[in-house]
């Protein structure tokens, strides 16, 4: 990676990628890209920031040669429950702009790493310890997207050379971008809640588990992807990457340690209850461990004590 170009810089895993990337590989290399310029965004002013909407094929090819790119991160897309809500305008988005950026990649040599997800999963897969290869027959628009989104990565892979890379993620927790339009959202406004009104209303029941992950170690994993050899890559699109799995009421408890008075409620959004319902409660990391050394730090109670201290920090609190 010398020359990186990042797409849907200004969301939850781009921005802190972005600023991750600028610090390694210098603020020139990494040019971040998005549909609007979202100004209250760190990343936006001062360093290389491009409009882009990633269906606009010939744009994406003119930002890619302009800065002579050798590297594509293909983040712009939606999330599961917005997918759900605009399923059409998701295949659009998701496997249009997956396309162009594919496209792109093959036309100027690039690399190439797309996010796949949990997601990629179906109500018929294993639910617990889920395997890399497995049975992937989900029954969303995210979820078909993704695993379509899989298999054209291995397409451009097998057939030009494109050197594809991809992690299946599971829910991202942070305290910089907030997420959007995710089933396991929920992981992330319940600190903001608890450290604001000491009280959060879960959509998801008390013992919905799903795999999480702390946004430090998913940054970690996508640059050591990324560096990896290529040699010691067979599985490529995409691997199952996971820090934990826990339910709303295990991460309830893990912020009550710190905030005693903080209450958790229930009140369930059927929509989103279904595809968390559709996931695994949990998957295995072992074949990333194996190929290209994955390993994660974070776990819940260092999440939770560190994501108190951010997000207190940031709401001023
Ligand atoms: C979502 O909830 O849609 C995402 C994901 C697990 O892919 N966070």
């Amino acid at each position: 990676m010398k020359k990186i170009l990042i797409t849907g810089a200004t969301g939850q895993i781009g921005t802190e990628l972005t600023m991750k990337l600028r610090q390694l590989y210098g603020s020139d290399n990494v040019i971040a890209t998005n549909i609007r310029k979202h100004e209250d965004n760190p990343i936006v002013n001062g360093d290389p920031f491009e409009l882009l909407d990633v269906r606009d094929y010939s744009r994406f090819f003119e930002l890619a040669t302009k800065y002579n790119i050798d590297t594509i991160i293909h983040l712009a897309a939606f999330l599961s429950a917005t997918a759900e809500k605009k399923p059409l305008l998701a295949w659009d988005l998701n496997m249009g702009g997956l396309l162009n950026g594919l496209e792109v990649a093959r036309e100027l040599n690039c690399q190439f790493f797309t996010p796949s997800s949990i997601g990629a999963f179906g109500p018929s897969t294993e639910k617990n310890n889920t395997p890399q290869d497995t049975i992937q027959r989900p029954n969303t628009m995210y979820g078909i997207n993704k695993v379509a989104g899989e298999l054209l990565c291995d397409y451009y892979y097998n057939k030009y050379g494109v050197d594809t890379r991809g992690l299946r993620f599971p829910g991202l927790i942070s305290s910089v971008a907030l997420p959007g339009g995710g089933t396991t959202d929920y992981a992330v406004h319940i600190y903001y809640e608890a450290l604001m009104n000491r009280s959060y209303t879960s959509y998801l029941k008390s013992d919905t588990f799903m795999d999480m992950m702390y946004m430090p170690d998913a940054i970690n994993s996508i640059i050591k992807l990324m560096e990896a050899n290529p040699d010691q890559l067979k599985h490529r699109n995409a691997y199952n990457v996971s820090a934990m799995s826990f339910s709303p009421e295990m991460i309830a408890n893990a912020i009550k340690k710190h905030i005693p008075d903080f209450e958790i409620h229930y009140e369930i959004d059927e929509k989103r209850q279904s595809i968390a319902d559709s996931w695994p409660n949990s998957i295995d990391s072992t074949c990333a461990t194996e190929e290209w050394g994955f390993h994660s730090v974070y776990d819940l109670d260092q999440m939770t004590q560190d994501m108190i201290i951010k997000v207190k920090k940031k709401l001023n609190l």
